[in-house]
C-alpha cells in the first residue's frame, strides 16, 4: 500500500525571522529533504491566506495578536498577518527540496474560514479537496511533518485519522508554537484520535 510524506507549511513566514516564526522552524528542513527523498509520494502544504483574512488579529478593530475570539464555526485564535498570497513570507523555505512535490495544496484560501487542516477547513465540513487526491491514488498510510505541531499538523493528523488513514507524525521533524500549553494538549488530541507519535 502507498505512502504518502505530507509536508505541512514549512514557509517563511513560520521560520526564525518570519511574521509568525515558529521556534527553529528553520532546523527541520534538511530532515524533512532526506525523508523527501526517499518517499514515494510527497504533497506540500501552503497555508495561503488573502489580505485582510478573518483570522488576522489586524482584521478585527481592537484585537490583540494572539488572542481569542469566536466565530461562526466556533473559537478562532486571531494571528498577525502572515502568509499572505504572492508574498514573500508566503515562500517556502527557500531550502526546501519543492521540486519533489507530486501535488502543492494551498488552504486559508477562504476570507471567512481559517484553515488549519489539509483535509477541511476550520468550519470542519468544507473539504480541500487532499482527501479524495490521497484515496485516487490509492494512500493509506501518511507520514507527517512540518509547522506547527500544535496547529496545522495537529489538525492534518487528526483529521486523517478520522477519515481511517493510519498517520504517524515525525516529531523531530516538526516545531510548535506552544501558546498556553497548546503543545501538550496536542499531543493528547493526537494519541486519542489514534495518530502515531514517532
Ligand atoms: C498555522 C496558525 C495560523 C500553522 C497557520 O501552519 O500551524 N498556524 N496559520
Ligand atoms: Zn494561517
Amino acid at each position: 500500500m502507498t505512502e504518502a510524506l505530507i509536508v505541512i507549511d514549512v514557509q517563511k513566514d513560520f521560520c526564525p525571522g518570519g511574521a509568525l516564526a515558529v521556534a527553529e522552524g528553520d532546523q527541520i528542513v534538511p530532515g524533512i529533504n532526506a525523508l523527501m527523498a526517499e518517499s514515494p509520494v510527497v504533497v506540500l502544504t501552503q497555508d495561503w491566506h488573502p489580505a485582510g483574512h478573518s483570522s488576522f488579529a489586524s482584521t478585527h478593530p481592537g484585537a490583540e495578536v494572539m488572542s481569542m475570539t469566536e466565530m461562526p464555526y466556533g473559537p478562532q485564535v486571531l494571528w498577525p498577518d502572515h502568509c499572505i498570497q504572492g508574498s514573500d513570507g508566503a515562500k517556502f523555505h527557500p531550502d526546501l527540496t519543492v521540486d519533489r512535490a507530486d501535488l502543492i495544496i494551498r488552504k486559508g484560501f477562504n476570507p471567512a474560514i481559517d484553515s488549519y487542516s489539509a483535509f477541511f477547513e476550520n468550519d470542519h465540513v468544507t473539504p480541500t479537496g487532499l482527501e479524495g487526491y490521497l484515496r485516487s491514488r490509492g494512500i493509506s498510510e501518511l507520514v507527517m511533518v512540518g509547522l506547527a505541531t500544535d496547529f496545522c499538523v495537529n489538525y492534518s493528523a487528526v483529521d486523517a485519522a478520522k477519515l481511517g488513514f493510519k498517520v504517524t507524525v515525525r516529531r523531530d521533524l516538526c516545531r510548535g508554537i506552544d501558546m498556553d500549553g497548546s503543545l501538550a494538549a496536542a499531543e493528547i488530541a493526537m494519541a486519542e484520535a489514534g495518530v502515531i507519535l514517532a
